[in-house]
């Protein structure tokens, strides 16, 4: 349909920000700093002035549906008219979930594509948003485009618009505006068609459809939602109710829709309900804002990310997609070493990232790594080129319906088998960046001096700040977090988030390993206790921020 006929107008004079330096995963700031005048146009402006074969070309775009998706897609699609984009596919409503987007962009070959979310972040009015770039191997654009875009926004002196009125998002269809074709899709029919792809669907139905297993599905009234219902319950056969908090809501309910002990308060207590029910699902599983984390629960039993990563490894082979083996594993820095350890059995390499999916994209397109996660509840493979939740959910359901035993029961034999990770995240949201800021420079001044000290019973070996030589394209990146390395193989690591949008985020990730069968009942925090009151020790955190404890254990 020839849907509006586009008023040519002139380039737009604007004047640039100086804030719009991508983090770990593009663009977060509050709506409000988005709503400013030209803010976003700045921006995607700025994206567009670094792709060279932008004419002509494809883009896909969605986002996760949070409050002023509608509006930033209605701006993108006139920038994109403008800017002589040839085609746009859009998840209808404006939606895509970031691992769909991520199929879409490799399914269509397209450049790449625009998603708008602030991922696990808080929705609404008052609360985040977020965009980013993504390359046409369908994962993040990396740090040199990144870095470039943020350039380019600096020196911005004017944006492309055409003056349309706005396209009717929520039909499906195909549009044209002058040069420009929109096609509008199911938001959620290519991704499932892909998961049916790579899993045993039969198998997993008779699972979820047996009286012997109930699972519980929260999605956290984000994007993932919808795709849980088509998928679990449509498809697979899970019985009505499986998905809670299943509509997607441009403000998440009020929720933080992060997927963690935390803010998925209503699953884990309904996991922990066991002991004074007896009634509590077999398996419970959540996702995030924009559908890419995960976080996996048993009947009484939380899975930490770093297992999950390790237990899908470990069991890959009873997953059709992955059968034939895996060609290594990829892990970010403060992951635990609990995924090492199997890909030492499996006699594959482990790579060691830094924070961000977008560091496991060239190992992935060079074939190097088949699976991959962060400890920030996100699990992956080759499928896409983003951390996928809900992948993650079927790969436990998968090896569930293969194995027939609990979900504890499985982590606990890879405990016996691989020996335990202890592992926690501490995060101390919100302080002042310049308290944060002293923090990790005073940690970086006395790294020298902590080697070879001794702490409860521990010899630091290596003290540094992580740097990152990519082995493909032999890019380097530095700064990337204070490791402390112990001789017992312990780690205590600190760094700043890149995701937050107020203050600074300081988080602190411990880890201990413990090979012995008769020490993996310990509660997670008593088994770290004295690793944290070392952390304590070597970085003062009382002293910097004057917060006692964390606002967030992980
Ligand atoms: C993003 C990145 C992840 C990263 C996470 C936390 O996830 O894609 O790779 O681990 O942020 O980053 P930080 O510790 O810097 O806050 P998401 O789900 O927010 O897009």
């Amino acid at each position: 349909m020839y849907y509006s006929k586009p008023i040519k107008l002139q380039p737009v004079k604007t004047q640039p920000f100086t804030d719009q330096k991508p983090g770990t995963s593009g663009l977060r700031k509050t709506v409000n700093t988005f709503k400013q005048t030209d803010y976003l146009q700045n921006f995607v402006q700025s994206i567009f002035n670094c792709l060279p074969d932008l004419a002509g070309s494809t883009l896909i775009v969605g986002g996760d549906g949070r409050y002023y998706n509608r509006e930033a897609i209605q701006i993108i699609l006139r920038m994109a008219a403008a800017n002589s984009v040839g085609k746009v596919i859009l998840g209808q409503g404006g939606i895509f979930s970031t691992p769909a987007a991520s199929h879409m962009i490799r399914k269509h070959k397209a450049l790449g594509g625009i998603i708008l979310s602030a991922s696990h972040n808080p929705g609404g009015m008052d609360g985040d948003f977020g965009i980013k770039y993504n390359i046409s191997n369908g994962g993040p654009a990396p740090e040199e485009f990144t870095e470039a875009v943020f350039e380019a926004s600096k020196k911005i002196t004017e944006y492309h618009i055409a003056g349309i009125k706005g396209i009717p998002l929520d039909i499906i269809g195909e549009y044209t505006i002058d040069r420009l074709q929109i096609e509008i899709v199911d938001s959620v029919a290519d991704y499932a068609e892909l998961m049916e792809s790579l899993f045993d669907f039969p198998k997993i139905k008779q699972l979820l459809t047996s009286d012997k297993f109930t699972m519980c599905f929260d999605g956290m009234y984000a994007v993932c939602g919808p795709y849980a219902k088509k998928i679990l319950e449509g498809q697979l056969g899970a019985k009505e109710g499986t998905v809670i908090r299943g509509e997607s809501l441009p403000n998440f309910g009020g929720c933080h829709p992060d997927p963690n002990l935390v803010h998925a308060k209503q699953l884990v207590d309904l996991m922990y309900d066991a002991e004074e029910t007896g009634s509590s699902p077999n398996f419970g599983a959540a996702s995030d804002g924009d559908g890419d984390r995960n976080m996996i629960m048993g009947d009484y039993f939380f899975v930490t990310p770093s297992d999950s990563l390790a237990v899908i490894a470990a069991n890959a082979h009873l997953i059709p997609a992955y059968k034939g083996g895996l060609k290594g594993i990829g892990r970010s820095m403060p992951t635990s070493q609990a995924p090492d350890r199997v890909a030492e059995k499996l006699e594959i390499p482990c790579y060691e990232t830094p924070t961000g999916w977008k560091f496991f994209g060239n190992l992935l397109d060079d074939g190097r790594i088949t699976l991959c996660g962060e400890e920030s509840f996100g699990t992956g493979s080759d499928h896409v080129r983003e951390k996928d939740g809900l992948w993650a959910v079927l790969c436990w359901l998968n090896i569930l319906a293969e194995r027939g035993q609990s979900v504890e029961d499985i982590v606990r034999q890879h405990w016996a088998e691989f020996g335990r990770n202890y592992y926690t995240r501490h995060d101390y949201e919100n302080i002042p960046s310049e308290a944060a800021d002293k923090l990790i420079l005073n940690l970086q001044n006395n790294m020298d001096s902590l080697v070879e000290r001794e702490f409860n019973n521990r010899k630091v070996i290596t003290a540094d700040n992580f740097t990152y030589h990519d082995p493909v394209d032999g890019s380097v990146s530095k700064n990337q977090g204070i490791r402390i390395l112990f001789d017992d193989g312990s780690r205590i690591i600190f760094r700043l988030s890149g995701t937050g949008t107020g203050g600074a985020t300081l988080r602190l990730y411990i880890e201990r390993y413990v090979k012995d069968i008769k020490e993996h009942d310990l509660d997670t925090q008593e088994a770290l206790y004295d690793l944290i009151e070392t952390a304590e020790l070597i970085a003062n955190i009382i002293g910097f921020t004057g917060r006692d404890e964390p606002t967030v254990i992980t």
